[in-house]
C-alpha cells in the first residue's frame, strides 16, 4: 500500500474549541485526584514541585486503533532529567508515555544494559548432615561484581524515593491523552504558585486527527494512495503560561530541530508568542552533549552573571551548555540543564518575594 499524508494548516483548533471537541481519556478523574493527594502534601511540606513531561506522544488513525503516528523519543531526557530533580529535593509529578523510560528503572533497559545479563546463579551445597527438602538444591542470586557499585546506587536512590513519596507517575500513550492531562495538572499545581516548575521535555504531536473524522474500522487498503487531513494541535503553551498557571509557574519547554540554524530563531519565537521564561533547543543529533537555553532578559531571573551575547535578539539571553563525552563518557547533560534550572527557579521564586 503506497501512503501518502497530506498536511494542511488551515483548520487550527483553539484550545477552547479543542478540549470541547475531544474527550477526556477514560482516567483522568482517578488521575487527577492521586496528582492532587500528592501535590497538596508537598505544598504542606513547603516542597517544590515540577511536573516533567517525557516521550512520544501516538495520533490514531483509526476508533479501533490498529494504525497511529508516532515518533522517535524514547523518553531519556524526562526519565533522566526527573532523577537530577529528585536528588535537587524536588517532588517530582512524571508524566511519559507508556512504556518509554522511567527514572532510575532506565539504567537498565531491556535493549542497552539488560538486567538479566548481570545476575548470577551460585548453587548453594547442603550442609554436611542435613538431608535438604529432598527437592532440587537450593540457588543463591547474586549480581555480577562489576555491575555491583552502580546497581547500589541506583537502589539506593530508588529506594529512598519510594520511602519518601516524592516521586509519582502518570503516563499517556495519545496527543489527546497528553493535552487533557496537562491542562488538569496544571489546575492542581496552581495551589502552588511559583514553586512549580514545568520541564516538557515529551515529543508531542503536531498534528492530529479529530475524532470526529476517524475511522471507525481499520482502514483498508486495496484503493491506492491513503490520504490523510490532518489538523493542527493546539498551541497550548499559551493558556498553560497565561491562564491555567496564571504567569506564576516557571515553564521550561523544549524546541528539537534537525536544522540547528533554527535552534535560537524559534526559539525566541515561541517565547514572545507563549510568554514563557525558558525555551531549551537541541537538535537531534546533538541533543546528548549540547543544549541552549533562550530566555527573555530578566535581571531578577538572571542576576548580573548573563552577559550579552552575539547570538540572537538583545531581548533575550542565550546561554549554552556543552558536555565532553569523550573526556567524560558517564556525564549527563541533563546534570548540567537541571542544575540550572533549579538555580533560576530559585531566583524566580526570590524575585516575587523581594
Ligand atoms: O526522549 P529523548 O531523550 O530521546 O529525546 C528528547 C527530546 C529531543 C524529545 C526533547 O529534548 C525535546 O526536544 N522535546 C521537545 C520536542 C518538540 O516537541 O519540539
Amino acid at each position: 500500500m503506497s501512503v501518502e499524508t497530506t498536511v494542511t494548516t488551515e483548520s487550527t483548533f483553539s484550545a477552547e474549541r479543542y478540549f470541547a471537541t475531544q474527550p477526556p481519556p477514560p482516567s483522568l478523574e482517578q488521575d487527577v485526584l492521586h496528582v492532587r493527594q500528592f501535590v497538596q502534601r508537598h505544598a504542606k511540606a513547603g516542597r517544590k514541585v515540577v511536573l516533567v513531561t517525557s516521550g512520544g506522544t501516538t495520533v490514531p488513525l483509526e476508533l479501533n486503533v490498529v494504525r497511529f503516528l508516532d515518533n522517535f523519543s524514547a523518553g531519556t531526557r524526562g526519565a533522566t532529567s526527573a532523577e537530577y530533580f529528585l536528588k535537587a529535593d524536588y517532588a517530582v509529578i512524571f508524566m511519559h508515555r507508556q512504556f518509554s523510560l522511567q527514572p532510575f528503572s532506565r539504567h537498565y533497559s531491556h535493549s542497552t544494559h539488560p538486567f538479566l545479563d548481570f545476575l548470577e546463579i551460585e548453587k548453594v551445597e547442603p550442609e554436611q548432615g542435613s538431608s535438604g527438602d529432598g527437592a532440587s538444591p537450593p540457588y543463591n542470586i547474586t549480581v555480577t561484581p562489576s555491575e555491583r557499585p552502580q546497581l547500589l546506587e541506583v537502589l539506593t536512590a530508588y529506594k529512598a524515593v519510594h520511602k519518601e513519596g516524592t516521586l509519582h507517575t502518570l503516563t499517556f500513550v495519545t496527543v489527546n491523552d497528553y493535552l487533557w492531562l496537562l491542562r488538569a495538572v496544571s489546575h492542581e499545581l496552581a495551589i502552588l504558585g511559583r514553586n512549580a516548575l514545568y520541564y516538557l521535555a515529551a515529543a508531542v504531536s503536531d498534528f492530529f486527527l479529530p475524532r470526529q473524522r476517524m475511522s471507525e474500522h481499520k482502514i483498508q487498503s486495496g484503493k491506492g494512495s491513503l490520504h490523510i487531513e490532518m489538523d493542527e494541535v493546539p498551541k497550548i503553551l499559551k493558556p498553560l503560561a497565561k491562564e491555567w498557571t496564571r504567569g506564576e509557574a516557571f515553564i521550561v519547554s523544549f524546541k528539537l530541530e534537525t536544522d540547528p540554524t533554527l535552534l535560537i530563531p524559534k526559539s525566541q519565537v515561541a517565547l514572545a508568542r507563549y510568554g514563557h521564561q525558558v525555551v531549551i533547543g537541541n537538535d537531534l543529533h546533538h541533543r546528548k552533549f549540547q543544549v541552549v537555553l533562550v530566555s527573555p532578559r530578566n535581571k531578577q531571573v538572571d542576576g548580573d552573571t548573563a552577559q550579552p551575547t552575539s547570538e540572537g535578539d538583545s531581548k533575550y539571553r542565550v546561554s549554552w551548555i556543552r558536555i565532553d563525552l569523550a573526556k567524560d563518557p558517564k556525564k549527563e547533560i541533563e546534570e548540567d540543564i537541571v542544575g540550572e534550572l533549579v538555580r533560576r527557579h530559585r531566583r524566580w521564586i526570590d524575585s516575587s518575594e523581594a
